[in-house]
């Protein structure tokens, strides 16, 4: 495998919905550029980049995978994305190592839910793109109908580069208006280039014309050179295309049918010849803001996007040079863990297959071996440079699911492979509730975790564990004042216990002054505050704590001791066991023993007198309530609605964009269990959602009263 300097590569990311034909376009690049001998295909499971096992089983890509093809002494770094949403997370990862997305439109379908999606990403990432319009040969393929409405989805920013001579079965020719040449297919597949046809001139110098004008429009120079010739030639059209495509003022549009290997040469010739180097677009900047040109001649850096754990080589680091050159044998340092690495085998990738290679350039993609604490988002470079790329932004999970080793000897193996899996892929996250006394996952979609990550449970890791609902985070509180007194006496043997303690309790709200006088139940309690404790809560909302103890009634040593007991019930609330939050408690009075007070009896007093008050100041569950929002298809819009309504969902609007409806509505995390699942099948597969927390609100009397009696069964059973 030759070297390839840093203005002979291009980095593309191929996205769009599933199944427009990503992987087959990928594996027909390869096939042009000669790094593959075969072409394989979907049905047949053989493709370079759809390699892994649970994308055999599930029929299409699941991760990103990294390939290269090559053309005219250039090399082309093309990353195959997912298109269904749960597997979003390499896309972002994608998004970050490549120059130019090139997105494929199903000829038949235009634009679908996974379009917007990937066009969403394509415009966060703020990277140029190029549609291609796949599946031409497809037999109710309608190229006018999808390009109207590209136009009506990306305005007029999309410029027709080629139009197909017939579609479906009748798609043998395709007419190029930069070329101005019409390519042509006989019957054994091979490209002819022939002049474009008498009856079709006129349209073609018609969407010559607009092409050379949107050219024009990106580079004042040509635009005056235009205006004096009143056409551009091949090179300056290129010149104001690059211009136009770098700035995202232009969506040139491509044709291809990548099942039949039509229209993909000119493709890849218009990747090498128009698309940006990586050095011609925007440096990378690291996390202190200084800038990093991708030059090979500056000081050796890279920034490891994907990491994999890989059945025949272990662990695998993909990574892109940043700058400099990154030889073989190359020592540097991890920037993130201090880790001091060797990268003693270079590699390109192309799925399954790998080729060393003794050296990479600024800006090119590759992968490495047998790194010894290196992982996605580091930096490494040679010693005298200090840097950090800042890390891939991973977008918030939406799906969450309990998981536990069915056989408790597995709890550590688990622990371990799930590390794994996160490392892998970093929208899978981990989290060891203790709240909940639970493992949870998040992730998503249902699909993602069930499957997914299942999947690598039980053929990879080989341990057998089950899925179940996760609990949910409720919360306790009170919307009144209490009062209530526990003594607490033992009297065994020796020495015996004795703690008495008096407190009111109220709910907390910011900004309320301390108290000097309650009224609790007709009663008038005054009292004087000697001292006040304000405890920020790890899980949210406050304890104020208040000593008003008058006549040293209980020693001042023993209110830390009465405020344990009472911490200890704000962890394990008495409704349902949930942590409480924004209580005042204050203790104004109580009674010592000479002898048996000690610590835990007024631990044990302060914990009871809190419960016996809270139980009688108004409790209330309160629950984690999201912000979601729902993109689906107009004429779906009703049923997703009236779904909605059944998860106790508030809405708060709707947008109508392009026929789609954005809903934003505020819903209850219990309501949300296999949302993605309902929405998937109510919306056939076309809606998407995002999912946020927002804040805590008090769930509705009749949905208390079950939590409780549930709670209560529960404590039964133990
Ligand atoms: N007729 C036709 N089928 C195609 C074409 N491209 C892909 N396909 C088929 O469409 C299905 C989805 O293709 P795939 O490459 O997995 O799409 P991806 O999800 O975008 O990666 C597979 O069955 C392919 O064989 C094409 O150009 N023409
Ligand atoms: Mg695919």
């Amino acid at each position: 495998m030759k070297t390839y300097q840093t203005d002979k590569i291009r980095n593309i990311a191929l996205i769009g919905s599933s199944g427009s034909g990503k992987t087959t376009l990928a594996e027909a690049m390869l096939l042009e550029g000669g790094v593959i001998e075969r072409k394989g295909s979907i049905n047949a499971k053989s493709t370079v980049s759809d390699y892994n096992e649970i994308e055999h089983e599930a029929g299409n890509s699941v991760f990103s995978t990294v390939l290269y093809t090559e053309i005219n002494d250039h090399k082309i770094n093309i990353i195959d994305t997912p298109g269904a949403d749960d597997y979003i997370g390499s896309v972002s990862s994608s998004f970050r190592v490549i120059d130019t997305a090139i997105m494929l439109l199903h000829a038949q379908h235009g634009i679908e839910v996974g379009t917007e999606i990937s066009y969403r990403n394509c415009e966060k990432s703020k990277k140029p793109l190029v549609l291609v319009i796949n599946q031409l040969d497809h037999e109710k393929a309608n190229f006018e109908g999808v390009v109207e409405a590209a136009k009506n989805t990306f305005g007029n920013k999309v410029v027709i580069i080629q139009y197909p001579i017939g579609v479906g079965a009748e798609f043998k020719a395709l007419i190029d208006v930069i070329k101005m040449k019409m390519y042509k297919w006989n019957a054994e597949g091979i490209r002819e280039e022939l002049p474009i046809p008498a009856d079709q001139i006129e349209t073609a110098e018609e969407l010559h014309n607009t092409l050379v004008e949107a050219a024009a429009e990106n580079d004042e120079k040509l635009m005056e050179l235009f205006f004096e010739k009143g056409s551009l030639d091949e090179d300056e059209m290129r010149k104001g295309i690059r211009a136009g495509v770098i700035n995202r003022g232009l969506y040139p549009v491509f044709c291809t049918s990548a099942e039949k290997s039509m229209g993909i040469k000119r493709l890849m010739e218009f990747i090498v010849n128009v698309l940006p180097s990586p050095d011609k677009m925007p440096s990378e900047v690291t996390i202190e803001g200084k800038e990093i040109p991708t030059k090979e001649d500056g000081p050796a850096s890279l920034f490891v996007f994907k990491s994999a754990t890989e059945s025949h080589i272990g662990e695998i680091n993909y990574f892109k040079v940043i700058s400099g050159k990154i030889t073989e044998g190359i020592d540097l340092t991890n920037n993130n863990t201090g880790a001091k690495e060797r990268l003693s085998q270079l590699y390109v990738v192309a799925g399954k297959n790998r080729q060393k290679v003794s050296q990479l350039s600024a800006g090119d993609i590759g992968a490495t071996v047998k790194l010894k604490n290196t992982g996605t988002n580091d930096t490494l470079s040679d010693g005298k440079t200090e840097i950090k790329f800042p890390p891939i932004a991973f977008p918030n999970p939406k799906y969450r699911t309990a998981i536990k080793a069915v056989s408790e000897s597995d709890d550590e193996k688990l622990g371990e492979a799930l590390g794994r899996i996160n490392q892998a892929d970093p929208t899978v996250i981990i989290e060891y509730s203790k709240e909940l006394k639970q493992i949870l996952i998040h992730g998503q979609g249902e699909y993602h975790l069930n499957n997914m990550v299942k999947w690598h449970l039980d053929k990879i890791y080989k341990i057998e564990t089950a899925f179940f609902p996760p609990r949910i985070p409720y919360r306790e509180t009170i919307t009144k004042v209490a009062a209530a007194s526990y003594r607490h006496k033992k009297q065994s043997g020796g020495s015996g216990q004795f703690g008495e303690v008096h407190i009111v309790i109220e709910p907390y709200k910011e900004g309320t002054p301390d108290p000097s006088k309650f009224k609790v139940e007709g009663k008038e309690i005054a009292v004087s505050v000697r001292n006040k404790e304000e405890h920020a809560l790890p899980w949210g909302g406050k304890l104020v704590y208040y000593n008003c103890i008058v006549g040293g009634a209980i020693d001042a040593r023993f209110l830390p001791a009465i405020l344990k007991g009472i911490m200890e019930k704000m962890e394990e609330g008495p409704l349902t066991g949930s942590y409480a939050r924004d209580i005042r408690v204050c203790v104004y009075d109580g009674k010592m023993h000479p002898v048996d007070s000690n610590e835990i009896s007024f631990r044990l007093a302060g914990r009871n007198a809190f419960r016996e008050a809270f139980k009688v100041a108004g409790p209330k569950i309160m629950e984690p309530i999201y912000d979601v929002e729902v993109l689906v298809p107009s004429d779906r819009m009703g049923d997703v609605m009236s779904d909605l309504q059944g998860r106790r969902a508030m809405i708060e609007g709707m947008n109508s964009e392009k026929g789609f409806e954005k809903i934003s509505v505020k819903v209850p995390l219990a309501e949300m269990n296999k949302y993605s699942t309902a929405l998937s099948s109510i919306s056939g597969g076309r809606a998407s959602y995002t999912m946020k927390f927002s804040k805590y609100d008090q769930v509705p009397t009749d949905v208390q009263e079950k939590l409780i009696k549930a709670f209560e069964e529960e404590e039964e059973e133990d």
